[in-house]
């Protein structure tokens, strides 16, 4: 089924300048790019997306580093969008994604771990809508 997913290229993958090489590879796999903007996450944007972990030790920070520098937001539509983009990704960790996957080969620490993607089809809608609204 074609499927729709929200990517994001996170603070550290921009400044890093490594946008070019990890988009490179959504393209390689088949996946189209519908939409992609360069932006700055807003407070309210980094609430909603992050809702489920308020409260959490992790959240003030989370919320500070997502907002704290341009990101690229992407739409991504194939085949199983949702899926192939997290198993490109890797687990959440860089410390433990493997080598060949983005966040193990772009990152080094939980804290800013390059990308974000939908973990399911209805957070990929509610996503969307929040970041492309
Ligand atoms: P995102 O949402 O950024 O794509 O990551 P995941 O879907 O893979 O992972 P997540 O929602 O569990 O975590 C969101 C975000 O919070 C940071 N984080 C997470 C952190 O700094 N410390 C932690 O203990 C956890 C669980 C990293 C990603």
């Amino acid at each position: 089924m074609t499927e729709r997913t929200y990517a994001m290229l996170k603070p550290d993958a921009v400044l890093g300048g490594h946008v070019g090489e990890i988009i490179a590879r959504f393209e390689r796999v088949g996946l189209t790019i519908e939409r992609m903007e360069l932006a700055t996450v807003t407070p309210e944007q980094a609430a909603a997306n992050y809702a489920e972990h308020e409260g959490k030790p992790f959240y003030e920070g989370l919320i500070e580093y997502i907002t704290s520098g341009p990101v690229v937001k992407l739409v991504l539509a194939g085949e199983g969008a949702v899926a192939i983009t997290r198993k490109l990704m890797g687990a959440t960790n860089p410390a433990e994604a493997l080598p060949g996957t983005i966040r193990g080969d772009f990152g080094l620490v939980m804290d800013a771990n390059v990308i974000h993607g939908s973990d399911s089809l209805e957070s990929a809608k509610r996503e969307i809508a929040i970041f492309f609204a």
